[in-house]
């Protein structure tokens, strides 16, 4: 029996599903008394840190936790369960921590993209129980912006690099805490998992511990989802946003099954996009929460969901907001949310207001989920120019020329779907939903999605410039080729594809085997 300190912030389901995964039965704390009750305590923070440590207090979790951890009780922090261990976070001034281990939760001052999100290795530091079974060269995902700093060297587990060498993960006699999530990571993070579980398990090195590590390129599978005419929800993909073929929605498989065949190939993230969610309410007869619940069931990375991410009123006047439905996305599975057409709204307002609302979704979302929790998908159209002067939008010069010879364009906003241009372009919009709190751009281009003729490399770099928060490349995607060309030309941290997979034209795998030895990939 293990028990599950859930307070609500976040989605603890994928750390239950794992763990029944490997047998065990998971039981939440409902009273502090659950606490000092437990035999094996799993912590799973999510959000921020201020929040969480307000919540456990509330609670009134604080005392049982601090009694459960001083008497060197089985426990496994993850994430801001490892940072809660510490003294106080940067994230939070004046907002103490339980202090178990002397030190700080410090941000990342660091010249690469912060948060740190992906699949990163461990630098063993001292034997443990968890490293059973390791071959010590797997990688771990990790998304965070903060690290914790310990005073002295005693407690650590791990190192990772990350522009820096950061602790990321601690042991102390039966506690153990990870900055990645095991339950996100793939077969090594169950075994990790397990390997907590398994108390009699003997303390061992890994086979191989490397000498410095290094954050994975991430290969993305993305899933576009909506009902088709007899009303069956379909994974479907369209040409330049048409997914329509001879007037049906293109039919190229279930949500759920696909997902699963991703995982086992390898993908080491997926994102379902909800591509009709802008006109239907996602909270209404819900199939993309059932579609979320059966996948974290059995696919153990990282999940994002988009579309339809807003506030919303229904048809008997009851209101939502877009933080009660990301919520809901949430507590079905997801880890990430991604909000496509309500952000050129959102920047439309803020551009127009010159300030932040403090209420819009991205605001919102992030300041209860924390920032990496929010994706910002951009849907943007090449419009070809012939000067820079003729327009007020940042405009490139293109390798590419327009129709009519142009030299110049700049990237169009779409919102519905790329069926409404609006007067705003990618880049501003990037830039403000960073400064707003997004943790991340999925980055499409309709001109090539569907195309198969290569990422729009020159689009990648003029947002990947403008921006410090990761950039996931997308549409376009044809051969293994163009993510090696992806990963070479820009500094985009990840790649997402969909139509080559889902014909099964290029396989995960094959996309992987030809990327290793050329850039750093989990294998
Ligand atoms: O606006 O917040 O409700 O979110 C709607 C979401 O649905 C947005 O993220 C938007 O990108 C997406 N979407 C809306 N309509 C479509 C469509 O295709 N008609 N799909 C759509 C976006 C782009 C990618 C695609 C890549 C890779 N599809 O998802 O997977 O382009 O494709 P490829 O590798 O085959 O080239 P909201």
């Amino acid at each position: 029996m293990i028990t599950l300190l859930d307070y609500g912030a976040g989605n603890v389901r994928s750390v239950i599903n794992a763990i029944e995964r490997l047998g065990e039965t998971v039981r939440s704390v409902r009273s502090g008394a659950d606490i000092s009750a437990a035999e094996k305590l799993v912590f799973p923070g999510v959000g921020a840190f201020g929040s969480m440590m307000q919540i456990l207090h509330q609670k009134q979790y604080v005392d049982p936790l601090r009694e459960y951890l001083k008497a060197d009780r089985p426990f496994l922090g993850i994430c801001l369960g490892l940072q809660a261990l510490f003294q106080g976070s940067e994230e939070a001034a004046g907002i103490d921590g339980l202090g178990l281990i002397p030190g700080m939760v410090k941000r990342f001052d660091i010249r690469r993209s912060v948060p740190h999100i992906g699949w990163n290795g461990l630098i063993a530091k001292q034997p443990s129980r968890i490293f059973n079974g390791l071959t010590g060269e797997e990688k771990f995902y990790f998304v965070h912006s903060y690290h914790v700093v310990p005073q002295d060297e005693s407690t650590v587990l791990t190192y990772t690099d990350y522009d820096c060498r950061f602790v990321s993960s601690i042991q102390m006699g039966n506690i153990i805490a990870t900055q990645f999530h095991p339950e996100k990571s793939g077969d090594a993070g169950l075994r990790i998992l397990k390997n907590f579980m398994d108390t009699d398990t003997q303390k061992v090195q890994p086979a191989r511990s490397p000498q410095q590590t290094n954050l994975a390129k991430r290969i993305i599978a993305c899933l576009d989802v909506r009902s088709n005419d007899q009303g069956d929800l379909v994974v479907t993909k369209g040409d330049q946003y048409d997914v329509r073929e001879k007037g049906a929605v293109r039919n190229l498989g279930k949500p759920v099954e696909l997902a699963g065949r991703y995982y086992t190939e390898g993908a080491d993230e997926i994102t379902f996009l909800n591509i009709t969610g802008f006109r239907d309410f996602p909270l209404k007869d819900m199939p993309m929460l059932k579609v979320l619940e059966a996948t974290s069931k059995h696919v153990f990375v990282p999940l994002t969901i988009g579309g339809g991410i807003r506030d919303y009123t229904d048809e008997s006047g009851r209101e939502y907001t877009a933080l009660e439905v990301a919520s809901a996305y949430f507590r079905s599975g997801a880890d990430k949310v991604s909000i496509g057409s309500d952000a050129v709204l959102i920047v439309e307002d803020y551009l127009q207001q010159g300030r932040p609302s403090g209420r819009s979704a991205i605001e919102e979302i992030a300041r209860v989920y924390g920032n990496q929790a929010v994706v910002i998908s951009i849907d943007p159209r090449r419009v070809y120019v012939d000067s820079p002067a003729a327009v007020r939008h940042p405009v490139i010069e293109t390798a590419w020329p327009g129709p009519k010879g142009e030299r110049f364009c700049w990237y169009q906003c779409t919102i519905k779907g790329g069926r409404e241009g609006r007067d705003l372009d990618a880049v501003t919009l990037a830039q403000v939903c960073e400064k707003l709190g997004a943790g991340e751009i999925l980055l499409n281009c309709i001109d090539r999605d569907g195309t198969n003729s290569g990422f729009d490399l020159e689009l990648i770099n003029a947002v990947k410039s403008a921006v410090s928060i990761p950039v996931i490349a997308s549409s376009g995607a044809g051969c293994p080729e163009h993510f090696l060309e992806v990963f070479t030309r820009t500094q985009a941290e990840s790649a997402l594809a969909a139509g080559i997979f889902h014909r099964r034209e290029v396989p995960i795998t094959t996309v992987k085997q030809f990327l290793a030895c050329k850039v750093e990939i989990r294998p």
